[in-house]
């Protein structure tokens, strides 16, 4: 593989997925920058789910039915928390919690979350480079009709199901991207958006210091692909999100709000009848199925995202 080196930007679970189907094809030529926004304390220790299913995914090691956590995970560290009377909405697995164990003491040692992450990615094997967007503490905060929730709240314990009114990034403005994220974008041939929520996954990443106006001025390719298909999220709360947000949900309306920082857009071949209003925005298209259930569909959508931005990958 020549030596192509590309940044993507992901989320959870959905993200997660096309940053694995990268990896395939660029090995350590990729470096995955991941929203820090759902993270959280729990019983004293540093929780943080997107760079963890992110970490999990790209090890081959994340539970393959719910996307999140180690597969074949036990729970009796959770059990025993239960007898003590303790809430565990939150499902920590025994092995997960290895995980924010050695995080919380090497953030106390005085490590930047940057440095922690590499350590436990380089563990597992991972050959991407894991990126926090940023070291500061980025909070994701959900105005909702049952008022302010922090994002796990509203994402797990209440299931998303509360209106949303606003999703604010408490610290976001404050927070700058980490070096190591600089270098990655300044050496990068293309950037990818990975089909993550892009209220509460891309968005808080974007909305990290002066990361959006780099990306708009990177003067390099940076495609998204979609995380609609057919009007509906392939998970998640996104379609919601839009019809309380008083939009239609679709790959146009995800394309809209990318316009202004992409070069291409991958839709779904299921909206080809899209292709039009998408370049209407200035904006390349390409379309494929983005549904991926198996390592070749995520090794493909990953080729066509490439594809789309011409980075010429064999
Ligand atoms: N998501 C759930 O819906 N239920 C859970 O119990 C849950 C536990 C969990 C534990 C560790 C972890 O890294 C992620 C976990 N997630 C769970 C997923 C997580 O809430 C979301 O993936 C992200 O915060 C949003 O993408």
């Amino acid at each position: 593989m020549a030596d192509v080196k590309v940044v993507a930007l992901a989320g959870g679970v959905g993200g997660a997925k096309l940053a694995e189907g990268l990896q395939q094809l660029l090995g350590s030529g990729l470096a995955v920058v991941g929203n820090v926004g759902d993270d959280f304390e729990l019983w004293g220790l540093t929780i943080c789910p997107d760079l963890d299913t992110l970490m999990y995914t790209l090890a081959g090691v994340a539970n393959p039915q719910t996307g999140w956590g180690v597969a074949g995970d036990t729970f009796a560290a959770l059990e025993m928390l239960a007898r003590y009377g303790e809430e565990t909405w939150f499902r920590l697995g025994d092995r997960d919690l290895a995980t924010h164990v050695l995080r919380t003491a090497w953030l106390r040692q005085g490590l930047r979350l940057t440095e922690v992450t590499a350590r436990l990615a380089d563990a597992l094997g991972v050959q991407a480079r894991l990126l926090p967007v940023t070291d500061a503490p980025v909070r994701t905060r959900v105005i909702t009709d049952e008022g302010e929730l922090n994002f796990q709240d509203y994402f797990v314990r209440r299931r998303w199901q509360p209106v949303v009114r606003e999703v604010r990034f408490a610290g976001a403005e404050q927070a700058r991207p980490t070096p190591e994220v600089l270098e990655a974008l300044e050496a990068a041939d293309a950037v990818v958006i990975c089909p993550s929520n892009p209220f509460v996954s891309v968005e808080p990443i974007l909305a990290v210091g002066d990361v959006r106006a780099r990306l708009r001025h990177l003067g390099k390719p940076v495609v998204a692909v979609t995380p609609i298909v057919a009007g509906e999220a392939v998970k998640g709360p996104t379609a919601k999100l839009f019809r309380e947000f008083g939009e239609e949900p679709s790959a146009l309306a995800v394309a809209r709000r990318y316009a202004d920082f992409v070069t291409a857009f991958v839709l779904d071949e299921r909206d080809a009848h899209l292709a039009p209003a998408v370049e209407a925005l200035g904006v390349r298209v390409a379309v494929t199925d983005t549904l991926m259930r198996s390592a070749e569909d995520r090794r493909r959508v990953a080729r066509a995202a490439l594809q789309a931005t011409q980075t010429e990958v064999v």
